[in-house]
């Protein structure tokens, strides 16, 4: 039961095809580990694993080379001078990077996967193993590879009770009562998979923290985990709640100006750094959604974050401050003041401190424009912030490929320093030049059997490290090698499935939140629609706040008529999406306040073209399901029957989305829906009226 679906993208499924096996063992058939150390022990066992499930047959592992057509797996260091001579130069490898070649040495054929380090070995075998799981060529390879940015990280919002914020797969993985003495299986497991699509480190809670983390009683646990990953290359951090030294330190203040408040920060630091030597430093938020931070004592960001910082640095710890602000104070449009109040910094944080900022400017919606801020602040290291959990995204109910998401965001042009200076060569140091990079990544993982509660959620997570590891990799070809990995090679199955996962984004767009809608989310818990949601207490928790639907119109006009947050954009990018003519259709509600009778690009209405992108995001979901009802031959049982089901409910749960925001708009429009578009079942009041008490994550 469920073992395919825990086994995630490392199925290493036997391969049919007589054929294609031969054709493999004729370049390999056994394993040559140089090293001994726990890396490379789990690299060369990884390998034969890897290699006889595909293949069949034994392959030991060797620690001589001295036959033919061998996988020779080795760092730098303990290569014989003949084959480093073969391998040439090194130079273009950072410290995690690889080398996979085929070598001829003294009439034999080998295959060398070596790095300057035992982990760059590492991520070389599950490179070499994924062109196998993949079908592809293993014969003359040159690969030289390493990663673009140098923090790859998960931030797990997993709370020390086992709850996960916005978590969708289940309890937190990290069982705190039994550790550190029990180590269960799923966290070497957990290790493994991250480190097989190059994830370096791991935030172990909740940004939402608890000083408690911090006490001796729980550091021992996290040093637990932190020698179960430290072979994977995976580094541990926790989140820093502002006020510990007044909750467990007995301190009065927390006030970074004080000198007893640094110090206390330095002797903590001092006592995990003890246990911990490669512990990789703190995740804060601060002075965001009630989290206590420096402005609570007159202090700024900077401050905050650079006390730590000194805190960490003796140590080689990184401190990741999230730029996730906004105030109930600020009356200001929401989605600008993250950029008012960071920009003013660029430049005065430590070298030490790298700010994290989320892909959008508002929170994880289907689709936002780009945050400004990182065309913005050219002396600041700035990290990205993606979710992988689907909070804003149907949870793990709905199928939604991410990557597509992600890689629409990296691509976006900033013009900081002219056309082509895209995200994601700001994130990954391109452009500024910055020596701290990284890509973060809300977790979606959770202690469900499958470990992201949907199976496609896997694809996910997997996606996410891809683009971590290479901010540029196009998102076809990780949807290309995840099926190839989670199920099967078969082009039958693999294009038609394709398509779907690639179509799934923007179907997701389509059915909640088309041409820029954001934020219309039912309240608190995010779960189904809500635009009528008017009654919180902070204006900008309120959907209303942000569709701004009226007799005249809907959208947020963020124009110079607006509340200007175009201005936060380079002069290019400013130029287009102020004006409602050049600004992308698909960002139409973000910027404007458009009329109803608004002439789009095909001559249909606004209010015409916004019904039937409801209908087609239904209609994409209803395709969607075909697609997978004729995939049933090339998957196990039970993971193509979990994926109907979840189908079902996504197909229901889009109509839904449809029915009631057209309702609940045309309201305001006063218009009939047009042909196309069918008619809603139920009433508004019906939809308004539906409560989920107990949806999860909250
Ligand atoms: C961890 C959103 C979510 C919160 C989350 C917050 C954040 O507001 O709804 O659950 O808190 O983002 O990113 O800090």
């Amino acid at each position: 039961m469920a073992q395919k679906d825990y086994k995630l993208w490392l199925q290493y499924n036997q391969k049919t095809d007589v054929e294609l096996v031969s054709k493999y063992l004729s370049d390999v058939q056994g394993i040559v580990s140089l090293g001994n150390s726990e890396t490379s022990k789990i690299a060369s066992n990884e390998l034969k694993l890897g290699l006889q499930n595909m293949l069949g047959g034994k392959f030991e592992i060797k620690s001589k080379s001295d036959s033919d057509k061998t996988v020779i797996i080795s760092s730098q260091a303990l290569l014989s001078p003949e084959i480093k001579k073969e391998i040439g130069s090194f130079d273009q490898l950072n410290e995690e990077g690889f080398i996979i070649k085929s070598i001829s040495l003294k009439g034999k054929n080998q295959i060398i996967i070596t790095g300057k380090k035992d982990i760059g070995v590492l991520y070389g075998v599950y490179s070499f193993l994924r062109l196998v799981q993949t079908n592809k060529s293993i014969k003359n390879l040159n690969i030289v590879d390493a990663p673009k940015t140098n923090i790859r990280i998960l931030n797990h919002w997993d709370n020390l009770d086992r709850t996960v914020e916005r978590g969708y797969a289940g309890f937190s993985l990290w069982n705190w009562q039994k550790l550190p003495d029990f180590i269960d299986q799923r966290y070497i497991d957990y290790a493994r998979a991250n480190a097989s699509i190059g994830i370096n480190g791991t935030v172990l809670t909740n940004v939402n923290a608890n000083a408690l983390i911090l006490t001796p009683q729980y550091l021992e646990k996290v040093e637990a985990l932190a020698n179960v990953f430290r072979p994977y290359g995976i580094k541990v951090y926790l989140t820093a709640r502002f006020s510990a030294p007044i909750e467990i330190g007995g301190l009065k203040t927390a006030d970074p100006k004080d000198a007893d408040v640094a110090n206390w920060w330095k002797n903590k630091a001092k006592e995990i750094y003890k246990r911990i030597p490669d512990f990789g430093g703190f995740l804060v938020k601060a002075n965001s959604e009630g989290q206590p931070g420096p402005q609570n004592y007159g202090r700024d960001h900077v401050d905050g974050a650079n006390m730590l910082a000194d805190a960490v640095a003796p140590f080689g710890g990184v401190i990741m401050w999230r730029a996730f602000v906004y105030s109930e104070h600020d009356a200001n449009d929401r989605a600008k003041q993250a950029y008012a109040e960071f920009v003013p910094y660029d430049g005065k944080f430590k070298d030490n401190v790298i700010v994290q900022v989320k892909n959008g400017a508002i929170d994880f919606q289907p689709r936002e424009p780009f945050h400004p801020m990182f065309g913005a602040m050219p002396k600041t290291p700035l990290m990205m912030e993606f979710q992988i959990t689907q909070e804003y995204l149907g949870f793990s109910t709905h199928l939604v490929f991410l990557p597509k998401l992600f890689q629409e965001v990296l691509e976006s042009d900033t013009y900081q320093k002219g056309k082509g200076t895209t995200v994601a060569k700001v994130i990954d140091g391109t452009i500024t030049k910055t020596k701290l990079t990284g890509i973060a990544g809300v977790s979606n993982i959770g202690n469900d059997l499958n470990w992201t509660g949907h199976p496609f959620a896997q694809a996910n997570w997997y996606g996410f490290g891809r683009l971590a590891w290479n901010p540029n990799l196009d998102s076809e070809v990780i949807a290309d090698e995840w099926l190839r990995c989670t199920f099967s090679n078969d082009e039958n199955f693999i294009k038609p499935v394709k398509e779907m996962l690639l179509d799934s984004r923007e179907a997701v767009v389509n059915y909640m939140t088309p041409f820029g809608l954001h934020h219309i989310m039912d309240t608190g818990h995010h779960y189904g629609p809500g635009p009528w949601v008017s009654n919180l207490s902070r204006p900008e928790w309120n959907p209303v706040y942000y569709h701004k639907a009226d007799k005249n119109g809907i959208g947020f006009d963020r124009s110079k008529t607006g509340t200007n947050a175009t201005a936060q954009y380079a002069p290019e990018v400013e130029k287009i999406f102020d004006n409602l003519e050049t600004c992308p259709e698909k960002d139409l509600l973000w910027f404007h306040h458009v009329s109803w009778d608004y002439k789009l690009k095909n001559g249909q209405t606004l209010w015409n073209g916004l019904a039937l992108k409801y209908e087609e995001g239904v209609n994409q979901v209803k395709n969607m399901q075909n697609v997978w009802n004729k995939s049933e031959q090339f998957v196990d049982a039970e993971r193509f029957k979990e994926v109907q089901m979840l189908l079902e409910i996504q197909y229901k749960e889009a109509k839904w989305w449809r029915d009631a925001c057209l309702l609940y708009f045309q309201q305001y429009s006063g218009k009939e829906l047009p042909a196309g578009v069918e008619k809603p079942t139920q009433s508004l009041d019906y939809f308004q009226s539906l409560k989920f008490p107990f949806a999860p994550g909250n």
